[in-house]
């Protein structure tokens, strides 16, 4: 008897999820093509959604955004690993939406609330071009002590304590970082307070500076706060890091070199802690996998 076990696709809007999630399905659905780790094991399960999106990715389409109001597009893929192993992997494609009302309103929809607590793993989605907003510490020291008024001086206190116009607090323009952070955490607590095992995915890593040749360095420069609060929850548990560009590049200014790969899982570049570029897009699900046991 095979065993399903549901996986968390996690992140704020137009973070890649669904990108990723049609060419996963790309990937499982092309004998011979890069996938190591899984194998789909049959077609019985209902995969209109998965077909349709993949279909655009294919096509070099940008995929639907997934609608707020819709239910969860919920996948059941069936796989066999490895060692032979038969198993079922529930992956909901949530809009981000979702996510970002959660952390506004507070509240979790029921429906979710008991989707986060049976997931055994996250797969958290970071687009690089999203508003991280954080600063470290030092940074903000160095930025305080260059602040100077218009007439060249340092400011006086009057004018520190009284700035020029301030702005109402709304939680929307929170940084993203602060806003995974806290949805990460809520998800710890409907979790009995244990964290998921999370694999980071830094998406769209064709547009992350060649600077950063591994995914974690560019969390940690970018996201601070959150690669502090994953570094700090992880002897609870488990986090892996990789860069991945499930499209290969930009559908606005890179269509024309994109179309013309005859093979689109040639396309997609997976980078893990290894360094070594693969097409292997289930690499963080094998690893969420073996990480949580599955029962
Ligand atoms: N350059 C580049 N852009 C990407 C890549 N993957 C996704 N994108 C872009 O990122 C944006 C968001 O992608 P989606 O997959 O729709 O993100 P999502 O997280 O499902 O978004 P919601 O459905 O709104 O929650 C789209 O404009 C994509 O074209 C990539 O590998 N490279
Ligand atoms: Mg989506």
């Amino acid at each position: 008897m095979n065993t399903a076990t549901q996986i968390l696709l996690a992140g704020l809007p137009s973070s890649g999820k669904t990108t990723f999630l049609a060419a996963l399905w790309y990937v499982l659905t092309n004998p011979g093509s890069d996938s190591q780790g899984l194998r789909i094991r049959n077609y019985s399960s209902d995969r209109r959604y998965l077909n349709s999106v993949k279909e655009q990715w294919m096509n070099c389409c940008q995929v639907d955004r997934t609608l707020r109001n819709e239910r969860p597009q919920s996948v059941r893929i069936p796989l066999v690993d490895s060692f032979g192993e038969e198993l079922d992997v529930i992956v909901p494609d949530l809009s981000g939406e979702v996510f970002r009302e959660v952390w506004e309103a507070r509240v979790w929809p029921s429906k979710l609330e008991e989707l986060l607590s049976l997931s055994l793993g996250t797969l958290l989605f970071i687009h690089p071009d999203h508003r991280f907003g954080s600063s470290s510490i030092d940074e903000a020291t160095r930025l305080t002590d260059a602040l100077v008024s218009l007439d060249g001086n340092p400011l006086t206190n009057q004018e520190t304590l009284n700035p020029v116009s301030p702005t109402e607090f709304s939680a929307a323009d929170v940084s993203d970082t602060v806003q995974l952070v806290d949805i990460l955490q809520c998800i710890a607590d409907l979790r009995g307070g244990t964290p998921a095992p999370t694999a980071v995915i830094v998406s769209a890593w064709d547009m992350v500076p060649h600077m950063y040749s591994a995914p974690e360095n560019f969390l940690e420069a970018a996201a601070p706060l959150l690669h502090q609060y994953l570094t700090s929850q992880s002897h609870l548990a488990s986090v892996r890091y990789w860069g991945v560009s499930a499209q290969g590049g930009s559908y606005e200014t890179e269509l024309d070199k994109l179309i013309e790969v005859d093979n689109p899982v040639e396309r997609i570049i997976l980078i893990g802690s290894d360094l070594k570029p693969t097409h292997d897009l289930t690499a963080p699900l094998c690893w969420l996998l073996s990480e949580s046991p599955v029962s």
